[in-house]
């Protein structure tokens, strides 16, 4: 059997790939979630039909959100994932030997059961006993820990969906005030700003939310093939260090995509992503 499965990324272009076989579909009460078995890519997870991350093009994705902010900060004890409830990015932190408490603020828990029973390799983190998940708005987490009920954080990193539904908040200059609030002296907030191809009011408006919440802000890149545009954006805003002289050590464990000199490179971008954020 012929058997596809088809994002569309904008009303006019799609992305198509070939499933082996349909692993769960559901609706979890806060979205429509299905794992697949692709050929090309490995397992995927897909969330109201957008594709989240795959198993084999997920490293460009999970490792440069989080070792970037983890290899620039000093000393990061206390860190949080915003979203991310595939485990993806908590198994990244999980390389930094100085972290002793990964929060993960996932509103649905529908997501963390799901990587849990069917991407391993992502999920494996999230039984660290380091790690403690919350099913909750990131939001009203962040709020929590900005008024000082919930203690601070060393590194933030939101690995949200696309700007619909709950995420959509996640990336306003609101949130990220609130971030800044929750955040140690030399804190570091990033978060995934989508494509420069397909987005580029989103990240043009992200990046000038970033700038103006925070003394230092720097957009940087990778390559997530099955995202739309293939190309990907993230924001960080730091309170202390500058990504582009990093004060901490790379990660300790083996990286697919991720290395110090990439980590520079990064940082480097293409003309007409600089004339979006205003360079
Ligand atoms: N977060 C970013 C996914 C955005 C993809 N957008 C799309 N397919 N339209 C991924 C979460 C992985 N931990």
């Amino acid at each position: 059997m012929d058997l596809w499965f088809t994002e569309e990324q904008t009303p006019l272009l799609t992305i198509g790939l070939k499933v082996r076989k349909v692993l769960e579909y559901r609706q979890t009460g806060y979205q429509e979630l299905a794992v697949l078995e692709t050929e090309q890519y490995g397992r995927m997870l897909v969330l109201d039909g957008c594709i989240q991350t795959t198993e084999v093009d997920e490293p460009s994705y999970h490792e440069m959100l989080v070792h970037v902010p983890m290899a620039t900060h000093p000393n990061p004890r206390r860190v949080a994932v915003v979203g991310g409830g595939d485990g993806g990015s908590i198994r990244e932190m999980l390389k930094h030997p100085s972290v002793e408490e990964a929060v993960l603020i996932e509103i649905d828990a529908g997501v963390v059961e799901a990587a849990k029973r069917w991407l391993p390799s992502l999920s494996s983190g999230l039984e660290d006993k380091r790690v403690q998940i919350v099913h909750t708005d990131g939001k009203e987490y962040m709020a929590k820990v900005a008024q000082g009920e919930l203690p601070p954080f060393d590194v933030v990193v939101v690995d949200s969906t696309d700007p619909v539904k709950a995420a959509t908040g996640l990336f306003s200059e609101a949130f990220y005030q609130t971030v800044r609030q929750a955040l140690n002296p030399d804190g570091i907030l990033v978060a995934q700003t989508e494509s420069p191809w397909v987005n580029q009011d989103l990240v043009t408006g992200t990046y000038q939310a970033m700038a103006r919440t925070f003394p230092l802000a720097r957009l940087y890149l990778s390559v997530v093939p099955t995202y739309p545009g293939g190309l990907w954006c993230f924001a960080l805003g730091s309170l202390g260090p500058d990504p582009l002289e990093p004060q901490g050590k790379p990660p300790q464990g083996p990286c697919k995509y991720y290395t110090p000199e990439l980590h520079k490179a990064a940082f480097v971008l293409p003309a007409f992503v600089q004339e979006l954020i205003g360079g």
